[in-house]
């Protein structure tokens, strides 16, 4: 009789944190869902914490739309890694500044302000790292800021809420209308403000001290030297385009490291 063989496995330590942005979740869609669906019950699961950092909704017209199937089905898919004692936790983007308490106690999210910073030791070094959607450091796109600023005031937010929630639903597919034409009409100036200002960014690890930026919105993952800082942009995700699929996250591993996955197209 063959004796038994004993295997003996390491636990792989968990990773301690994932971050991913600009999922522009809407039902339009449906491979990107799924492959948000994918990560989190394959990957976000097996983490301490996962932290969003905005428009991972395309919109939201506010909490009551929690009713509809689509943003039930994204809420309940977030409770189950809440519930498996995955601290989850969210910044607003400008698509979904919206989302308040209501949805944070469906899904069992944590709300941040932005930007947040937090302190993590792996492998003996304290390191800070500040999180932001990013959309407070494109400075140059002045017109937007205006209407930011107009938009996370407390009174405008109760006005609008205080609407109908068919009325909100037409305001913002107008406004994202909108938005797309003005973007095609002016595709050269408009890449140039998009992107971060560079005495925006220099300023913010300035005045916060980190040593790590990680955000998202402007769609231009990479990773930037800033002397001895680093600032980690995050990818959009796009897996419903016949011709490319777009969608990365970090990992901030149990010892430190910060690694940066790729989806790959039809994620199973
Ligand atoms: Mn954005």
């Amino acid at each position: 009789m063959d004796k038994p063989t004993i295997c003996l496995q390491k636990a792989q330590p968990k990773p301690f944190a994932l971050f991913i942005s600009d999922l522009h979740l809407q039902p339009e869609m449906p491979a990107t869902t799924a492959a948000f669906l994918t990560f989190l019950k394959k990957h976000a699961i097996q983490a301490e914490r996962l932290y969003l950092l905005g428009d991972i909704f395309e919109y939201w017209a506010g909490d009551d739309d929690l009713a509809s199937p689509f943003p039930q089905q994204i809420a309940q898919a977030l409770r189950q890694v809440s519930d498996a004692s995955v601290e989850t936790y969210w910044i607003a983007g400008n698509r979904d500044f919206l989302v308040g308490k209501k949805f944070a106690e469906t899904s069992g999210i944590t709300l941040l302000a932005d930007p947040h910073i937090f302190e993590y030791n792996g492998a003996n070094k304290t390191t800070r790292y500040l999180l932001t959607h990013g959309d407070l450091l494109c400075t140059d796109d002045i017109a937007y800021q205006c209407f930011r600023a107009e938009t996370r005031h407390l009174d405008w937010q109760s006005a609008f809420l205080a609407r109908p929630l068919h009325d909100r639903k037409s305001i913002i597919a107008m406004m994202r209308k909108q938005s797309r034409l003005h973007q095609q009409e002016h595709l050269q100036h408009w890449e140039s403000i998009m992107d971060v200002n560079q005495e925006a960014v220099a300023n913010l690890f300035a005045s916060s001290q980190v040593q790590v930026i990680i955000h998202g919105h402007t769609h231009r993952p990479a990773l930037h030297q800033h002397g001895e800082n680093r600032r980690y942009v995050l990818s959009d995700w796009d897996q419903d385009k016949y011709d490319s699929s777009r969608g990365d996250w970090l990992t901030l591993s149990e010892n430190g490291d910060m690694l940066r996955s790729s989806l790959s197209r039809n994620v199973k």
